[in-house]
């Protein structure tokens, strides 16, 4: 739509100079570029044109690899994506019957030959604990499991939570549910039993799947003490959806004595559920548009959004991205770090791999235990080729040097891929040398839960961004800079917010109409390339200077005492806003005035006079979600030293919090 029909907003057109990267440009290795499904950038342009150009084409060719009951019949997508006209929908294939646990699975072992292929090496917490699963046997586990649950009562279209760690189980479930019609909602096993009760509640789920326990690290998480005081809670509020309750007995908790269990009146144990169940399940036929999960978001801002996945758009969106971003190949063995509690873990551990037949890691554990190389050695032991994983995790690492790596061979290595947040350079540095040993391309993939695959990605040699994605400006109110996917909507969108349309509508679609909204900032350099800045609600304004939290961050982050570190405002008399640091430093990093001088200076040396840091606090840790993002809005409020903090149920480790308002005071 050309620029002048948009009454609101104008295109940005302006650069960002990113300190010492703007000139930096890597690119991979010959071979790798050679065989890629995507070798240049021309081969690029092609399929994207088409997808913009003849969509209908593009994803009826996307879907011909997959199998289909009954063809769809109406076009590949019916939508309104402009709120002015109505209400936002989006359909893909409409009329076509599918199931995608049958797409993931018995499409490779019936039609493709695949069934011996190894679907995950499960790596447990303990380095002695392992399995291999093959395709085969991922298939005959989940119809047993299927087959419980539809004995449990499940039916298509009902609700089941799933709060489960990283084993096989979780994986089996997820299919299960998807096998039958039943909708998952798969509830991260780091949440409390408040936020549980919940996620149950909103999803009015029938069954929750749990375990008895599980170790991370060295600690034990007794996750069906938090399950029966989940339950209890829902009891307390209205009458508890929950009828059953399956439970994994964790070999690594059973070995060790096991947990309590006894306050729920119907619980099955797993194990004996699934002895006598049969091995074959036929799978429910389900409408493309079908949902098949709720995920709800992490809630760093607000009460959690069920985010409503479907069917056949889902199928299409995840796969397609996971071919093509991570160059996947038959012989990959591909290690997602995620948890499948996230959205990172539904659509790159459990479907966009699966439904490739690609090979992975699953990992139970953290990346420190019971050793600081803990990661590079499952990365040796299983000889990945393409490895994905947080900014946070990659600073948490780089703490400890480059020793730990060096033990462990890394030469398998192809591809890198983060998520989750903005890299900065320090980090996206250490990743390309020390990890990727300067020869893997690190693939730095923007998405959201609510978009369900990767939108922007930096890919092997292509250089220039998707044009689709643009940058708003928004003229009426301050300046903020927002990234949108104009115009059409791609299959994986999410569909509505479950039960609840209008939240849907206004959180995504009412603020420039015509536009999905991201709700992250965004600027695009002079060459084309997009800076994710964060979160609209993270921009600062020191003397009407608008600069994101991001870009101080990396700035203080370049600092060699400094691991991490977060940026907030805090009211300022002359300057409307001013900023206060939070800096966490390497191990034997130690901080005092001669440092808050040095990382002052480091600020203004690389952003200007403007971003000089008026107060900069030693942070032991810093307070995140459990899906790893930084709470900004719980150091804004440390920062300006408001007690009342509202709602912490999402925090990881409330005790930072503490920490870090007795420390407040020595702010320099
Ligand atoms: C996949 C996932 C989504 C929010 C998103 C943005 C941030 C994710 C990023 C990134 C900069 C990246 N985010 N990837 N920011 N660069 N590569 O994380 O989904 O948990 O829904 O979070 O995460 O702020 O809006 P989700």
């Amino acid at each position: 739509m050309p620029e002048e029909t948009r009454p609101i907003t104008k295109w940005d057109s302006f650069t960002m100079v990113v300190p010492e990267s703007k000139d930096k440009l890597f690119h991979p290795p010959d071979d790798l570029q050679r065989d890629a499904h995507v070798p240049d950038f021309n081969s690029y342009l092609e399929i994207y044109r088409k997808s913009l150009e003849d969509p209908e084409a593009f994803w009826k060719e996307v879907a011909d690899e997959f199998y289909w009951k009954k063809p769809a019949t109406g076009p590949m997508l019916q939508y309104n994506f402009d709120i002015t006209k109505g209400n936002i929908y989006i359909k893909c294939m409409e009329g076509a019957k599918t199931n995608m646990c049958y797409n993931v699975l018995d499409r490779h072992v019936k039609d493709r030959n695949l069934g011996e292929k190894v679907a995950f090496h499960w790596e447990g917490n303990s380095p002695e604990h392992h399995l291999t699963i093959t395709y085969q046997q991922l298939l005959s586990r989940v119809c047993r499991c299927a087959n419980v649950l539809k004995k449990m009562g499940v039916k298509k279209g009902d609700r089941v939570s799933i709060y489960l760690p990283m084993i096989p189980e979780l994986i089996y479930t997820m299919l299960a549910c998807a096998r039958i019609g039943a909708v998952h909602s798969i509830v991260f096993a780091g949440f409390s039993s408040e936020s549980l009760c919940e996620r149950i509640m909103d999803a009015q789920s029938s069954v929750l799947v749990t375990a008895d326990g599980v170790y991370r690290g060295e600690k034990l998480i007794n996750l069906k003490q938090i399950s029966d005081d989940a339950l209890e809670k829902c009891g307390e509020k209205a009458p508890c959806s929950v009828t059953k309750c399956l439970v994994v007995n964790h070999h690594a908790v059973r070995t060790k004595g096991g947990t309590s269990c006894n306050k729920l009146q119907v619980n099955m144990w797993w194990d004996e559920a699934m002895a006598d169940s049969p091995e074959e399940c036929e799978p429910e036929w389900l409408d493309a548009e079908d949902p098949l999960f709720i995920l709800y978001t992490s809630g760093s801002t607000g009460k959690p959004k069920g985010v409503l996945h479907t069917t056949a758009g889902y199928l299409l969106y995840t796969s397609l991205t996971f071919k093509y971003v991570f160059d996947h190949h038959h012989d990959d063995v591909y290690w997602c770090t995620a948890d499948v509690g996230w959205i990172t873990g539904h659509s790159y551990i459990t479907y966009g791999p699966l439904a490739n037949g690609a090979t992975s890691v699953l990992f139970e554990g953290v990346p420190v235990y019971p050793h600081i190389g803990r990661f590079w050695e499952i990365i040796e032991k299983y000889r990945v080729t393409k490895f994905y994983t947080a900014p946070t995790a990659i600073r948490m690492l780089m703490k400890y040097g480059q020793e730990p790596l060096q033990k462990f061979d890394l030469s398998t290595l192809r591809i890198l891929g983060t998520v989750g947040e903005p890299i900065n350079p320090e980090a996206w540095q250490w990743y390309h040398e020390v990890v990727g040993q300067g020869r893997c391309p690190v693939v730095d993939t923007f998405w959201q839960t609510e978009t369900v695959g990767k939108m922007i990605n930096k890919m092997l040699l292509i250089s220039e961004s998707d044009n689709s994605v643009r940058i708003l400006l928004n003229l009426h109110s301050s300046p903020c800079f927002y990234l949108c996917r104009e115009d059409m909507p791609w299959p994986g969108i999410m569909r509505t917010v479950y039960k609840s349309q209008e939240r849907f509508e206004s959180t995504y679609f009412r603020k420039f109409p015509g536009f999905y909204v991201t709700g992250d900032g965004c600027r695009r350099d002079k060459d084309g390339y997009y800076w994710i800045t964060g979160r609209i609600d993270d921009m600062l304004n020191v003397s009407g200077h608008l600069m994101s939290t991001a870009e101080v961050e990396a700035a203080l982050a370049q600092h060699p005492a400094v691991s991490e570190a977060a940026v907030v405002s805090r009211p300022h008399k002359v300057k409307g806003e001013c900023l206060h640091c939070f800096v966490t430093l390497k191990d034997t990093k130690e901080f005092n005035q001669k440092l808050v001088e040095e990382l002052k200076k480091q600020v203004r040396d690389r952003i200007g006079p403007i971003a000089t840091p008026d107060f900069i606090q030693n942070a032991p840790a810093l307070p995140k979600t459990r899906s790893g993002k930084i709470m900004r809005r719980v150091l804004r409020q440390i920062a300006r030293n408001e007690t009342d903090l509202g709602d912490l149920s999402t925090l990881a480790d409330p005790k930072v919090v503490e920490v870090l308002f007795s420390q407040r005071s020595e702010a320099a």
